[in-house]
């Protein structure tokens, strides 16, 4: 006899439309242009999806250097330092931006304060593609990086009076609004969005793990070890209780000695996850547990986002 098991899905997890529209931007290019296409950064964080689109002959770079000039490429949805496309210009290469159109809005944002004279201040993660792209919006030493509420203290900002803050899109919602708090307190002129620019998708999964966290023994994040979204899920779920919260790619990764003797787990996946891994992994609670699967569904997501002009007339 399997001993019982309910597994709580979060409903919204996986895909957001960012991701959506990155992929199918490489799956059209490799129709338009034909392999090799090349791919500056993972297009997302997820393995899988990476690999799958290598099979289909994209070839994945960290560097624009690294790609010859005559084959298209495609900048990540994470976003590109303006430097990038700059460099893909002067080398005359075709290339399509899949950048998420919510970075790119941060990413204009950040240019209207400045040209308003502001300086600008980032909360995210130091060394994250996407923090790497947004400040290099900018020329060097006009955004001031900061990951902590510590840190708050610690930069010495060239006017306290003309200051304005954006955010990583992919941050935990709760500890955002402690920085921003922060930040308003020691420099209490700095302007921004209402309340920060973390996006839909990543709102959403944070409170669909919050809304679940009361009735599970044990959270299971889908996701890869280099998504910040992802990532922040696991924390979502300790902050919220969750005496086990873990990070797994794929069912294989799941410790079951972990989670003995728990009743209820909870499953999410990162924005960046295909909802194939998330089958998997209720496959192989199938095969161990008599299985109640429920899902939680705290929103709806219906946003799309097209793909660049260039591509839409090849479809
Ligand atoms: C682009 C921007 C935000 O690490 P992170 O969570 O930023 O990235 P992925 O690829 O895991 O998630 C999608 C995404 C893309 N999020
Ligand atoms: Fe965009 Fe948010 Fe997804 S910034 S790529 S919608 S996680």
């Amino acid at each position: 006899m399997k001993p019982s098991m309910t597994l709580y899905l979060a409903a919204p997890r996986g895909f957001c439309a960012g991701v959506d529209r990155a992929i199918k931007i490489v799956e059209m290019a490799l129709e338009k242009w034909g392999a090799p296409v090349y791919v500056r950064h993972e297009i997302v964080h997820n393995k899988f999806v990476v690999d799958s689109l290598r099979d289909k002959g994209a070839v994945f770079v960290e560097e624009l250097e690294e790609c010859p000039t005559d084959r298209p490429v495609i900048f990540s949805a994470h976003g590109v330092p303006k430097s990038v496309p700059a460099e893909a210009e002067r080398r005359e290469m075709i290339y399509v931006d899949a950048t998420c159109p919510l970075v790119s809005k941060v990413h204009k944002e950040a240019e209207r304060h400045s040209s308003n004279g502001h300086q600008m201040v980032m909360i995210g993660h130091a060394g994250h593609p996407e923090v790497l792209g947004t400040m290099g919006q900018l020329p060097e030493g006009e955004v001031l990086l900061v990951e902590t509420v510590d840190d708050v203290a610690k930069i010495t900002p060239r006017d306290p009076e003309q200051l304005a803050f954006i955010t990583q899109t992919t941050l935990s919602v709760d500890d955002t609004a402690a920085i921003v708090a922060a930040l308003q307190a020691r420099f209490p002129a700095i302007v921004g969005p209402s309340k920060e620019d973390i996006c839909y998708a990543t709102t959403n999964r944070q409170a669909s793990v919050k809304a679940m966290a009361g009735q599970i023994d044990a959270l299971l994040v889908i996701g890869a070890p280099n998504s910040s979204n992802s990532r922040r899920l696991v924390e979502v779920g300790s902050a919220a209780g969750c005496a086990y919260s873990q990070l797994v790619q794929r069912a294989a990764d799941i410790d079951w000695r972990a989670i003995e003797g728990a009743k209820a787990v909870g499953v999410t996946a990162g924005a960046s996850a295909p909802e194939v891994l998330i089958d998997e992994v209720i496959d192989a609670f199938r095969a161990r547990y008599d299985l109640t699967v429920d899902q939680i569904e705290t929103a709806r997501e219906d946003i799309e986002f097209k793909v660049p002009r260039m591509l839409r007339e090849t479809a």
